[in-house]
């Protein structure tokens, strides 16, 4: 009897040794502990013994029970503390879940690039208010009272309690250059990116609120050609291919004389092929802003002598510059907030 509970003791031990998990562990336990094991029936059996007997096997029975039991608790141990390091464990190579994130607007990207190219090109980039004083928006840039120039651009008024110092929602970036002007020495060159605003009805190529980039540039010397020279060496870096720029005569109060300036067509690439391109209507041309020699009005407005400097100055539309780079059709669609629009420009 000794031999065969210390047979089953050896038995069990390495049986719990070998356990894999908590429930192999269980079965184990059943086998050799459960109301039906071998040795529970051992137990049962030592009453039947003589004295002699019973003072030989019993301690040898308690000392198997005990051992087993150490050695399931022993292992349960182990067991759950591999069950817990696993539920730890990270995969460092699974493919993670993608975050969403944000980006740029489209307008956002085509500001950026154009300061970029300019202030590679040695301009500052200047700032001025949205709300602008009538002043500067068209008396100081030589736009007369109750002339009909005034009108060209229709204009947001606001309401002020004194009509003398009456406010607008700026028309056009032209309005920073007296502002500038007032606090700086020539020479210099600048550009003025900003929103302006304009009361007119929206269509496919004009919006209420819109942006322009004013460049501005003065000196003792500065020319057209020297306008025509950064203005096409601007447009190639911006379209990244070679154009070239055409003048045409036009009016505008603050320069004398006056352009409207057009880039050779990025699409077919002007009019040798232009038949039949839809971007430029078949004329070659895309027109782009309007430019010209600064008026010496405008300089004595900021405090200069008269005729002591030239400058050039040219203003054109973002949005349509980006329209022509992005082959965008409408340009309702960059204040819409339809994310299918800026989703494009990740
Ligand atoms: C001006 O605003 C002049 N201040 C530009 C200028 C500056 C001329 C310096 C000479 C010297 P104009 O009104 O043409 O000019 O507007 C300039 C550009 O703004 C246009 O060529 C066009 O690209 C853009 N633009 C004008 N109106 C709208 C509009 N409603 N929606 C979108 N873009 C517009």
């Amino acid at each position: 009897m000794e031999e065969a509970i210390q047979k089953m003791q050896a038995e069990a031990l390495a049986a719990i040794d070998a356990a894999q998990d908590e429930d192999a562990l269980e079965r184990i336990r059943v086998t050799y502990m459960g109301k039906k094991s071998r040795l529970v029936a051992l137990t049962k059996g030592i009453k039947d013994l003589d004295d002699a007997q019973k003072r030989v096997v019993g301690p040898i029975v308690q000392k198997a029970k005990q051992a087993i039991v150490q050695a399931l608790t022993r292992k349960r141990e182990e067991l759950e503390t591999a069950r817990d390091a696993q539920a730890e464990w990270i995969d460092v190579t699974a493919p993670g879940t993608k975050v969403r994130r944000g980006h740029l607007h489209p307008l956002t990207l085509v500001q950026r690039d154009i300061e970029n190219i300019f202030t590679t090109m040695g301009f500052a980039i200047v700032d001025g208010p949205e709300v602008e004083t009538e002043f500067y928006n068209f008396d100081a840039v030589n736009v007369p009272k109750e002339h009909p120039a005034r009108d060209m651009q229709d204009t947001f008024w606001i309401q002020t309690a004194n009509n003398n110092a009456r406010q607008v929602l700026r028309t056009h970036t032209t309005s920073v250059q007296v502002r500038y002007m007032q606090q700086h020495t020539p020479p210099f060159r600048i550009i003025i990116p900003g929103r302006v605003f304009r009361q007119e009805a929206t269509d496919s190529t004009h919006e209420h609120t819109f942006h322009q980039f004013e460049a501005l540039v003065v000196g003792d010397d500065v020319s057209v050609a020297n306008f025509l020279d950064i203005a096409q060496s601007f447009f190639s870096a911006f379209f990244k291919k070679d154009i070239k720029v055409r003048l045409r005569p036009s009016y505008f109060p603050f320069v004398e004389p006056g352009f409207e300036f057009d880039i050779n067509c990025t699409k077919c690439g002007g009019p040798e092929n232009a038949k039949g391109c839809s971007a430029c209507k078949g004329n070659g041309w895309l027109e782009i802003g309007g430019a010209g020699m600064v008026h010496q009005n405008v300089f004595v407005a900021a405090g200069y002598k008269r005729n002591r400097y030239q400058g050039f100055a040219w203003g054109f539309g973002l949005e349509r510059l980006a329209m022509m780079k992005y082959k965008i059709d409408d340009i309702r669609h960059f204040h819409s907030g339809d994310v299918r629009v800026g989703a494009q420009f990740r």
